[in-house]
């Protein structure tokens, strides 16, 4: 995971200091690019503990279509719980966008299963788009994530807010954009889950996961991530050897993985490095 500790380091030296929504302020440089060969690792961050449960938690919770922060919960995850409303209701975001976006005149599209069809029937197609980015539930501005939740919109406009997927001699790769991203704490977190659903989704149309393409918008650190315990002593230490992802079953569709489906065998990392989170 080289390319992230480029990453980390690209933003502390090359950063500008920038205001943000949440008041904490960043360092925040504009337009970057990394790219994950699938096929030699799995591109788990080894500089610090990644909580893997917490990922596939929330890819699978994701799929299922929910957006309620008490339906993660069951699976032992809180890491929506600071933008919910009062109920664990999130508004129309990711799950909502993926599996039911609300079409003009009643009903809905489901764009994943869309997607898993298109790739299996046409994977030449260059039409392999999820959106995620819908302005009609975007927050209103200036109102609170729960209060934005509670009135029907989105609680967060979506970070990772387009992916789309390419099929070539065998291999399916994914490139997503992400138009702003928490580098220190979002991002090890959002590379895992598209490198993970790239896995399952090759999986179920009987291709090998080929290439993960991250590109990204405002990237960058907290203020209060740069510091001697948080990003300098994750940039001190040295990664070790990406770990396999073992999918120890084939479900019948995308939607029926669990999380005992999966492994990270040889996972090694550094210790974990705690970092207050910007709401
Ligand atoms: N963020 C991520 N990845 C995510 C996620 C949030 O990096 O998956 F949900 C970060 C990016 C940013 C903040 O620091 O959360 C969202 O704030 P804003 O909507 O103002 O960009």
């Amino acid at each position: 995971m080289h390319q992230y500790l480029q990453l980390l380091r690209d933003v502390v030296e090359n950063g500008c200091d920038k205001a943000d929504r949440t008041g904490v302020g960043t360092r925040s440089v504009f337009g970057r690019q990394v790219r994950f060969d699938l096929g030699a690792g799995f591109p788990l961050v080894t500089t610090k503990r990644i909580h893997t449960k917490s990922v596939i938690a929330e890819l699978l919770w994701f799929l299922s279509g929910s957006t309620n922060a008490r339906e993660l919960n069951a699976q032992g995850v809180t890491i929506w719980d600071e933008w919910a409303a009062e109920d664990g209701e999130l508004g129309p975001i990711y799950g909502t966008q993926w599996r039911s976006w609300p079409a003009p005149g009643g009903g809905s599209i489901d764009q994943i299963s869309e997607l898993v069809e298109t790739i299996r029937r046409d994977p030449d197609s260059r039409r392999l788009v999820v959106s995620a980015w819908n302005p009609t539930v975007l927050p209103e501005a200036g109102r609170s994530p729960s209060a934005n939740a509670s009135s029907g919109r989105m609680a967060l406009a979506p970070c990772h807010c387009l992916f789309q997927f390419y099929v070539q001699a065998g291999t399916l790769s994914c490139q997503l954009y992400q138009r702003s991203a928490d580098l220190f704490l979002g991002v090890p977190f959002n590379i895992a889950s598209y490198a993970l659903l790239t896995h399952m989704i090759a999986q179920q149309a009987d291709l090998e996961a080929g290439e993960l393409v991250h590109t990204f918008g405002d990237l960058h650190l907290y203020r209060n991530h740069l510091t001697e315990e948080i990003v300098f002593e994750q940039l001190r230490r040295t990664p070790r050897p990406l770990p396999r992802l073992a999918i120890r079953r084939r479900p019948a569709t995308l939607f029926d993985y669990r999380l005992e489906d999966f492994a990270f065998d040889g996972y090694d990392p550094h210790p974990p490095i705690r970092a207050p989170i910007a709401v």
